[in-house]
């Protein structure tokens, strides 16, 4: 499991302070946990500000990278941006991302080619969410042929069938999942992936449905998610996933993760010792 970290995000409110600021302690904080934690990527996002976006883009990549050599995903639906900040990062870094919409995919998929990055497809076309399975393979196949065309390999391509809220739709979840299953089949060579935090906006106790739906997920093929990293329930979860998955030979990450106390206390003997009675 590859995980983008997601704490960087310019619709988070203390980060849009920071940002604004030119708080660069702030950011380096967020940054330097997150890669500690085990983060493979640091996704950062500047906000939507599109007269400003290119400029905070810039900073935040040489701000993130002054900690030491990270790994980047740009989170950013403007090519202009990101053709602002692709130059200074010093590795390829994970262009979040491409959509179905025509211009986008025109806009960021040369710079994707030109500078061999990484590259998340959204199953998105417009600024409509296709509100069937059907309608988002559409979009899908239409952003694997192009970026084919365009010489990027699959194995460069992170697609993301787009988590919405349980919160507003119930089905959403399901939706999702059955997206998955469905690239997976037709697309062996790509990288699956997911917002996970989405999920749960505007819901009680999130962490518990965050995690929750990341094993969900990885049972039906998630490879990499943008989540937060400094959550260690997450971090418990998605070992113990790992493991029951078959992805965790000889059990060395599960046990070692357990070893440093990563998985959480013991049960306690007596935990369920019948009440004194009077
Ligand atoms: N797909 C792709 N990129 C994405 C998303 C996606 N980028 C943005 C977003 N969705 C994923 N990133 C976040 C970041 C933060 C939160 C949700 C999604 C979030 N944070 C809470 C907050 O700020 O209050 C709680 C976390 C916290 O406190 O740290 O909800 O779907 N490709």
């Amino acid at each position: 499991m590859r995980i983008i970290g997601e704490k960087i995000n310019g619709t988070r409110k203390t980060v849009a302070q920071a940002i604004a600021a030119r708080d660069a302690a702030f950011i380096q904080n967020l940054a330097r946990r997150q890669w500690e934690a085990g983060a493979h990527w640091l996704d950062l996002n500047a906000g939507a500000h599109p007269e400003r976006e290119s400029d905070d883009l810039r900073w935040l990549v040489e701000v993130v990278q002054a900690i030491g050599p990270v790994r980047l995903s740009l989170d950013s639906a403007n090519a202009e941006a990101l053709a602002a900040a692709l130059p200074l990062a010093s590795v390829p870094p994970l262009i979040n991302s491409i959509s179905g919409e025509p211009a986008r995919l025109e806009g960021i998929l040369p710079l994707v080619a030109r500078f061999g990055c990484p590259a998340i497809a959204l199953a998105l076309d417009g600024s409509q969410v296709p509100a069937t399975l059907e309608a988002r393979m559409v979009v899908v196949r239409r952003m694997v042929a192009a970026a084919r065309a365009a010489g990027v390999p699959d194995e460069d391509l992170y697609v993301d069938p787009l988590v919405m809220t349980v919160g507003t739709n119930t089905e959403a979840g399901r939706l999702f999942l059955d997206g998955l299953r469905a690239v997976r089949a037709e697309f062996p060579a790509v990288h699956l992936t997911a917002g996970l935090s989405n999920v749960s906006f505007g819901l009680p106790a999130r962490a518990l449905l965050n995690r929750t739906f990341l094993t969900l997920a990885m049972g039906a093929g998630l490879d990499s998610a943008i989540l937060d990293p400094l959550d260690g329930e997450l971090r418990a979860a998605l070992l113990a996933t790992e493991l029951l998955l078959g992805q965790d030979r000889h059990c060395l990450n599960y046990t070692r993760a357990y070893r440093a106390g990563k998985l959480g206390a013991p049960k306690v003997d007596g935990a369920f010792a019948p009440l004194a009675r009077p």
